[in-house]
């Protein structure tokens, strides 16, 4: 078992669907790209861990956090796309700028997922500096595009079984 398996497996629960056949988008902000890449890496590999197909996977990039509800909502619009995740970095200024855009994509994200009917993934940090982002971001405190691919995972389970 390499390194990157047991990681998944820390997460391994009873109970996961088969998403051999679902597809996810993967919507993701340009702004601190070095971080967000390895949020849509993070992502991206889980998905693949737990079965699905790389041709199942979709991503599109916009330009900054702000720009993730409006990308995950074209996505989110497709019937045959079943949960999309918003990835993006967030870093604390000197102004509220950030508390505007972290709180416009929570509310943006949790309309689109409720009018969609569909799981839409807020794989969004918000840390005070790029520090704390770089250790959420496949650092000392995880990956949370990992998390995020888990979330979705779990809601697209939980989705197939109330439908
Ligand atoms: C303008 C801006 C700033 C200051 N900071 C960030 C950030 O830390 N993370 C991020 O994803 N985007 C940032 N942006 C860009 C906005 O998200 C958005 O792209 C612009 O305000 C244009 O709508």
């Amino acid at each position: 078992m390499s390194s990157a398996d047991k990681n998944l497996s820390v997460f391994k629960t009873d109970g996961l669907p088969d998403i051999s056949n679902k597809k996810f988008a993967l919507v993701v902000a340009e702004w601190n790209s070095e971080v967000t890449e390895k949020l849509f890496e993070g992502a991206y590999q889980t998905l693949i861990g737990y079965g699905a197909a790389a041709e199942n996977i979709e991503r599109g990039n916009v330009p900054g956090s702000f720009e993730l509800t409006l990308g995950a909502h074209w996505y989110a619009q497709r019937s045959d796309i079943d949960a999309v995740i918003a990835l993006g970095v967030v870093i604390q200024g000197e102004t509220k700028h950030n508390d505007y855009i972290n709180h416009a994509v929570a509310q943006g994200i949790t309309n689109i997922s409720i009018q969609n009917n569909k799981p839409v993934i807020f794989g969004v940090l918000t840390p005070n500096n790029m520090q704390q982002a770089v250790d959420r971001a496949g650092g000392v405190h995880g990956n949370k595009g990992d998390e995020a691919a888990m979330t979705a995972i779990k809601m697209v389970g939980l989705k197939d079984k109330i439908f």
